[in-house]
């Protein structure tokens, strides 16, 4: 059976946990505790370690993915969790533009730690005070549109606007897999069923936020 896991990570309140339970097939796994910080005025529980839960695709292929903590103060597990990930999607609440540097700090630590395939999943669409896409991505840094992430807009509480988004997660990486030399995304088929994180062995171009170059 191949294994692809995918992590799913973003901002407080962003519905990282509410896309792995709508994703999964299987009791999700959450470490979802009562809030005590700034994070209970915006809601009761946060996940303090990582939520967890999986499906099977076809007759071989289990996709499993990890909901990430949105705070920062819980960095070492986007560190854990990242580097097993083959791919990952952002989510970023389009209605709070107060936590769009939040956003743009976590794509700084994936990218720091990792170069693997990603996309941005925008949130809250449907909810008063949402912006579009292009201010999102201005605001995340990334002014060029030659150059940027693939940019969804889901609702987590919604099978196929998980299924939809997971589907275009998918599809970039393995677009980039086989672009990369080796074929590197499934892993050596018939051999160990295992596959790897693309990060080892390709050389995956990720779009680079242009804040951080001074443009
Ligand atoms: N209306 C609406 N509510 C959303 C959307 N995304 C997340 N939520 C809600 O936001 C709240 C926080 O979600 P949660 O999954 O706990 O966020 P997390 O902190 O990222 O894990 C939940 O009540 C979700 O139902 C969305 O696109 N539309
Ligand atoms: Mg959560």
């Amino acid at each position: 059976m191949e294994t692809m896991r995918l992590v799913v990570t973003g901002t407080v309140g962003a519905g990282k946990s509410t896309f792995v339970r709508t994703f999964s097939q299987t009791t999700v796994i959450d470490t979802e505790r009562k809030a005590t910080d700034n994070t209970s005025l915006m809601k009761k529980r946060t996940t303090v370690a990582f939520d967890f839960g999986t499906r099977i695709l076809g007759r071989d292929m289990e996709l499993q993915v990890y909901g990430t903590p949105g705070q920062s103060r819980f960095d070492f597990m986007w560190d854990l969790l990242i580097r097993r990930a083959h791919a990952y999607i952002l989510l970023v609440a389009a209605n709070r533009s107060s936590s769009f540097n939040d956003a743009r700090e976590i794509i700084s630590f994936m990218n720091s730690r990792v170069q693997i395939p990603m996309i941005i999943g925008l949130t809250c669409m449907d909810l008063p005070g949402a912006l579009g896409q292009e201010h999102v991505a201005f605001a995340l840094g990334f002014m060029n549109d030659k150059n940027r992430p693939p940019i969804v807009t889901l609702n987590p509480n919604e099978k196929t606007s998980v299924f939809e988004s997971l589907m275009v997660l998918m599809a970039h990486q393995l677009l980039q897999s086989s672009k990369s030399k080796g074929n590197a995304a499934l892993g050596n088929v018939g051999g160990s069923r295992q596959a790897e994180p693309l990060k080892s062995r390709t050389k995956y171009q990720w779009p680079k936020q242009q804040f951080s170059s001074g443009l």
